[in-house]
């Protein structure tokens, strides 16, 4: 195994098809590739890893708010709410899967250029529009809260029901269009539609005039479980199974 890396201060570093390890230690650094299976480490700084190099490699940003251009079967380990996960230059903010209108189980961004998943072991699995996957682990997001790598997954549900429907539940349907409205656009443009606004705030109750509906507004979540996208090569490569090097 071969292992590359300079802790201190800013760099860049390139591995090549040897290098399993590459660590770029405390500092703003720019890590790129090695071969499949690497394990890339950012340490403490902002890191930006480019071109992940080859299949089944594994990021871990560390500290600090750290960039990862979407590569191919490449895992991002440990990211956190103030990191990023870019493709090319476009940043990606989320998606929203439309459940009314839509059999297939994922969300899609606004220009359907990158689409969402969750696979069964809990990873967002970003697919983009030349085919390249990256996984991020442990992901989470609450509406209303913070998301892993700022990346927003939603499902939206529309139903109607009569007014009078004995079996209607009881949902406040303002609250919900604000969280339709704010959720899809913060997904679509990394922006809340209604800036510094708390939808709490609105009290329906009591006045016996509200429209209900068992519309929602979820994180998303791969429910069906038939387990699409499943990330294949970094466990198949011997490689990718040896700890950090000392
Ligand atoms: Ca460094
Ligand atoms: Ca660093
Ligand atoms: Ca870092
Ligand atoms: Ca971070």
């Amino acid at each position: 195994m071969r292992r590359s890396s300079a802790p201190a201060g800013a760099d860049s570093i390139e591995g090549d098809a040897g290098v399993t390890t590459i660590d770029g230690g405390s500092g703003n650094d720019t890590l790129l590739g090695g071969g499949g299976g690497a394990e890339i480490y950012g340490g403490a700084g902002d890191d930006v890893f480019y071109r992940a190099g080859g299949a089944g490699s594994v990021l871990y940003g560390g500290t600090g708010a750290n960039t990862f251009i979407a590569s191919d079967e490449t895992l991002i380990a440990d990211a956190d709410t103030d990191d990023a996960v870019q493709v090319g230059t476009y940043v990606l903010t989320g998606g929203t899967r439309w459940a009314n209108f839509s059999d297939i189980p994922y969300a899609y961004d606004g220009a359907s250029a990158v689409r969402y998943a969750l696979n069964t072991v809990g990873e967002l699995v970003i697919e983009t529009f030349a085919k390249l996957t990256t996984f991020v682990a442990n992901y989470t997001f609450d509406i209303g809260g913070a998301a892993t790598a700022g990346i927003r997954t939603l499902e939206v549900q529309i139903d109607a029901y009569r007014l009078l429907d004995p079996n209607r539940p009881n949902v406040p349907i303002f609250g919900w269009v604000h969280d339709l409205l704010n959720e899809t656009h913060k997904a679509a443009t990394g922006e809340p539609y209604y800036p510094g606004e708390d939808p709490l705030a609105l009290d329906l109750d009591g006045d016996g005039l509200e429209l209900t509906s068992n519309t929602t507004v979820s994180p998303f979540f791969d429910l069906d479980g038939d387990g699409f996208a499943e990330r294949t090569a970094r466990c198949g490569n011997d490689n990718a199974a040896h700890g950090r090097a000392a």
